[in-house]
């Protein structure tokens, strides 16, 4: 294993249109607030930060069925895909800093177009992967991950605002670790799809070190390709991650949320991660807020190579690791 990138780029995606509870659009500024630009830069990467994006609101922008502000949410992931693209096309490993879970549809379609064979690691209490006619709610981050699958191509309506993608994924390029809240439409998608998942009850049965060991080799045991990393910080227990927007109890340690990001730094393959859904208006105090961030700052930095061993060696001058 080689050249690794040794670029981080940092996007931030401020928007919220992808669910209902205002603040998560201020995700972005207060990850960067808590430190993360400090942090990378102590990683000897080169830190190009990209600022925010400006995205719009399109004005009348009334629900198609019953999915929420369609055409917004689209047209704002129309811009995060061409800005993702144009990244990793230059050479950087991205990071994401949304904004809500919606964005994703853009992060890895964006992607996928300059990586076509990546693969999928969705880290999360929820499986995003509703179409709107199983979604109950509408909103569409709890969606993304249908507008990916090409297995479910047939199940998506024509949305206003996303006529601009298509699935380019299958259903073995995907893992997800950390659910525990999954609609019956969502249970029924999974299992018909044969999509690999390991929920909480996985964690507790195998540990987490199994876990990975079954995820990664999944995804790369028949060959090396990029990872995209979707990192939901409500994977996290809400004990550690309360300033968020729909926590369900039960979630990742602080540990093994770290490890899940420790063994995919350790492929040398991470190529664009999304840590999204961090809502500062949410926390019941300031406190609250402050511990969801610095969360959020620690799961990137190990992400890109903080380790828990002191040790700062890349992959470059460690050609053990594999
Ligand atoms: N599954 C529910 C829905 O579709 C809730 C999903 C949303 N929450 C998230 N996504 N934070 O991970 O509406
Ligand atoms: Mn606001
Ligand atoms: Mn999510
Ligand atoms: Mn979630």
């Amino acid at each position: 294993q080689q050249s690794r990138a040794q670029s981080v780029a940092v996007l931030g995606a401020p928007f919220s249109r992808g669910q209902k509870r205002g603040g998560v659009e201020h995700g972005p500024k207060v990850i960067r607030d808590a430190g993360l630009i400090d942090r990378l830069s102590g990683l000897d990467y080169s830190i190009h930060d990209f600022g925010d994006l400006n995205f719009h609101y399109i004005e009348k922008d009334e629900p198609y069925m019953d999915v929420k502000f369609p055409r917004t949410v689209g047209a704002a992931n129309k811009m995060v895909s061409g800005a993702v693209s144009r990244a990793v096309g230059a050479g950087h490993t991205l990071v994401m800093l949304g904004g809500d879970h919606s964005l994703a549809i853009g992060s890895v379609a964006g992607h996928a177009q300059q990586c076509p064979d990546l693969c999928l690691i969705w880290v999360d209490a929820h499986a995003d992967i509703n179409t709107p006619m199983s979604s109950p709610s509408g909103n569409l981050h709890g969606q993304p991950v249908a507008f990916m699958l090409k297995e479910l191509q047939d199940k998506m309506p024509d949305i206003p605002g996303f006529s601009w993608t298509k699935p380019f994924l299958t259903s073995r390029d995907l893992v997800y670790i950390g659910l525990r809240d999954i609609d019956p439409g969502e249970h029924h998608i999974l299992k018909d799809l044969g999509i690999q998942y390991f929920t909480m009850r996985d964690v507790d049965r195998l540990g987490i070190q199994r876990v990975m060991e079954v995820a990664l080799d999944h995804l790369l045991s028949r060959k090396q390709r990029p990872i995209h990393l979707s990192f939901d910080v409500d994977a996290f227990d809400p004990s550690l991650a309360p300033a968020t927007g729909t926590p369900v109890n039960g979630g990742l340690t602080y540990r093994e949320g770290i490890y899940i990001t420790e063994e995919i730094h350790n492929t040398g393959l991470l190529s664009v991660m999304d840590l999204v859904e961090v809502n500062p208006t949410l926390g019941a105090n300031p406190e609250a807020v402050q511990a969801t961030a610095l969360l959020a700052v620690d799961v990137i930095a190990s992400s890109l190579g903080q380790t828990r061993e002191g040790a700062r060696a890349s992959i470059d001058q460690n050609p053990s690791v594999k």
